[in-house]
Formats: C-alpha cells, sequence, structure tokens
C-alpha cells in the first residue's frame, strides 16, 4: 500500500509551480490517473519535511530538468476528485522564474507527461486540469501586479 492510499484516506499535499516567461506559463498534458489527458502544471507531492520551496525546486528538476529562481507562495487550495477514486488534495501553488532563461524544458517523466510547453495565461490550452481550471474562471492571475 503506498502513501496516501491507506484503507481510511487522508488529504495529500501537493505543489503545483507557475513557472513564468513573460505572458506564458510552462504547461504539459498529464499522464496519471486523476486529471488525465488535461493541461497541468509542472509540481508532485510534498515530502516530509520538505518546505514548499524545495518541493517545487525538486519536482521542476525532476520533471522538466529546469533551474528556479524566486520561489514564492501565491495561493492555496482544496481540491476533491472523484475519479479513478475519491482522493483529496490541498495544493499549494508557487510563483518561479527560470534561473537561466535560456534552458529548455526537457519531458524527463514521460510516462507521466505527453511533453512541456510555454502557453499565454490568457488563451490556454484545453481541457485544464480541473483545479487550474477553476482558477482560470476564477480571473486568477500567477503574474506580479505591474507585470508586462
Ligand atoms: P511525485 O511522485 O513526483 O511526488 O508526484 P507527481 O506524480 O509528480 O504528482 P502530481 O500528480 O503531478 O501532483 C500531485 C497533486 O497535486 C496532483 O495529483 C493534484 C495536485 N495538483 C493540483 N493542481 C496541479 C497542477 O496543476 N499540477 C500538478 N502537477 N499537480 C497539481 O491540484
Ligand atoms: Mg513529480
Ligand atoms: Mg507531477
Amino acid at each position: 500500500m503506498e502513501n496516501g492510499e491507506a484503507a481510511s484516506p487522508v488529504p495529500r499535499v501537493g505543489v503545483a509551480v507557475f513557472l513564468l516567461r513573460g505572458k506564458s506559463v510552462l504547461l504539459g498534458r498529464r499522464r496519471s490517473s486523476i486529471g488525465d489527458s488535461t493541461f497541468a502544471l509542472p509540481g508532485g507531492h510534498l515530502e516530509f519535511g520538505e518546505s514548499f520551496e524545495a518541493c517545487a525546486a525538486r519536482e521542476l528538476k525532476e520533471e522538466t530538468g529546469l533551474d528556479i529562481d524566486k520561489v514564492e507562495l501565491l495561493t492555496v487550495t482544496n481540491n476533491l476528485f472523484q475519479e479513478p477514486k475519491p482522493s483529496h488534495y490541498v495544493t499549494v501553488f508557487m510563483r518561479a522564474f527560470l534561473a537561466d532563461p535560456h534552458q529548455v524544458p526537457e519531458n524527463l517523466e514521460p510516462h507521466k507527461c505527453d511533453g512541456w510547453d510555454w502557453y499565454d495565461w490568457d488563451n490556454t490550452p484545453k481541457p485544464l486540469f480541473s483545479p487550474l481550471q477553476k482558477m482560470v474562471e476564477e480571473g486568477f492571475s500567477p503574474f506580479p501586479s505591474g507585470w508586462n
């Protein structure tokens, strides 16, 4: 039995990262039992003892090979998923920038993602992963105020 899959289910903590470049954010199409084939941010599960910033940097490195900089907390959302079985994530959304603007994302976990690309936040690809879709509908912006 894996962590978080106990007989009595518990909420888990996800950390998702808005990696910003100009007006765009990095998104990839998920290959996962939760939100399969929807576009989502890079991110993953908070490990025991880990800071949000360290988790963001680790997941970015593992999933895309990118090094990030200026990592900060944006918001937290509470997410319930019914399929493929009930699960509950408290998701911490971070913002970050490329440490080296010349670095290019690589798809390092092709079993979990179809590939990474930059998408204009004003014109996101469809379908978005449900927690992200909800944020778009609520008018959420990951950009610093006065950005562009
Ligand atoms: P890990 O084994 O690398 O720790 O986990 P992962 O396979 O990378 O986990 P994940 O599903 O990518 O992220 C963990 C959870 O975070 C995800 O199942 C639900 C929550 N989550 C959201 N929104 C987003 C998002 O936009 N991107 C990602 N990656 N996770 C998100 O609620
Ligand atoms: Mg991961
Ligand atoms: Mg992930």
